[in-house]
C-alpha cells in the first residue's frame, strides 16, 4: 500500500513543509565563533569570498556578518619580501565543537589549494579561529583564543567593524586592544566587497 492510500494519511500542506525545512535549517544552541580570513596569493578577493561561501556552505553553520575588506602590510616577516594581504572577519554561529570548525577550515584552504609551506609564507587561503563563544584552551592543535590575535590589527579592524562590543576572551575588548595597537598597515579597500550568501 502506498501511503497516499491510506485514508488516514493525509497530505502534508506546503506551508507545514516550508515550515519543517526552516526548522530543520535552525541552529539548536549554537556558538559564536570568530573567523579571520586571510590571502595574499592569486586572485585575493575571489580567495576570501569563496572561503565565505564555502562556510556558508557548512552544515551546523550560519554565517552571521561579514566583515569589509582591508589591504594589509603581511605581519611578522619581513615585509618587503611579501605580497600585501586581503583580510577579512566572519562571524559565525555553529554547533560544530571547536576541532570540527577547525577541521572545515582546514577543508576550505585544502579545496583553495592552500599550499602548507614555511611558516607565515605567502598563501591563497588562511582560515583562522579567531575565538569560539569563551572557550579558552591551550590545545596545541588548536589554541583558543588565537595566540596573537591581540597583537594583530589586520584581525581586530575588521573584527571590531562587524562586532564593535567584542571580547577577546583573557585579553579584554577589542576596542581597547585596538587603541593600544593602532591600525597600522590596515587599510580599508571600500571599493571591494564580500558578499554573505542568502
Ligand atoms: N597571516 C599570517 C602572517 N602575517 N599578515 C597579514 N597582514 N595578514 C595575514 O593574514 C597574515 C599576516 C599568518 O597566518
Ligand atoms: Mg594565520
Ligand atoms: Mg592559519
Amino acid at each position: 500500500m502506498t501511503p497516499n492510500s491510506d485514508p488516514t494519511v493525509q497530505p502534508v500542506p506546503a506551508s507545514v513543509v516550508r515550515q519543517v525545512d526552516d526548522a530543520d535549517t535552525t541552529l539548536h544552541n549554537p556558538k559564536l565563533a570568530v573567523i579571520s580570513l586571510g590571502s595574499n596569493l592569486g586572485n585575493r578577493l575571489e580567495a576570501l569570498q569563496s572561503a565565505v561561501d564555502a562556510l556558508a556552505d557548512t552544515p551546523g553553520l550560519k554565517v552571521k556578518s561579514v566583515s569589509p575588506v582591508y589591504e594589509t602590510i603581511p605581519w611578522g616577516v619581513d615585509p618587503a619580501s611579501q605580497p600585501a594581504y586581503f583580510n577579512a572577519v566572519v562571524l559565525v554561529r555553529t554547533t560544530l565543537p571547536p576541532a570540527s570548525l577547525l577541521e572545515r577550515g582546514q577543508a576550505v584552504e585544502e579545496a583553495l589549494e592552500r599550499v602548507r609551506d614555511e611558516r607565515w609564507a605567502p598563501r591563497t587561503i588562511d582560515v583562522d579561529i579567531v575565538s569560539y563563544q569563551d572557550v579558552r584552551s591551550d590545545d596545541p592543535r588548536l589554541t583558543l583564543p588565537h595566540p596573537r590575535a591581540h597583537q594583530r590589527a589586520f584581525v581586530l579592524v575588521p573584527w571590531h567593524d562587524v562586532d564593535p562590543g567584542a571580547e577577546l576572551p583573557g585579553r579584554g575588548t577589542v576596542t581597547a586592544l585596538l587603541d593600544a595597537l593602532g591600525r597600522e598597515g590596515v587599510t580599508p579597500r571600500p571599493d571591494l566587497e564580500l558578499s554573505l550568501p542568502d
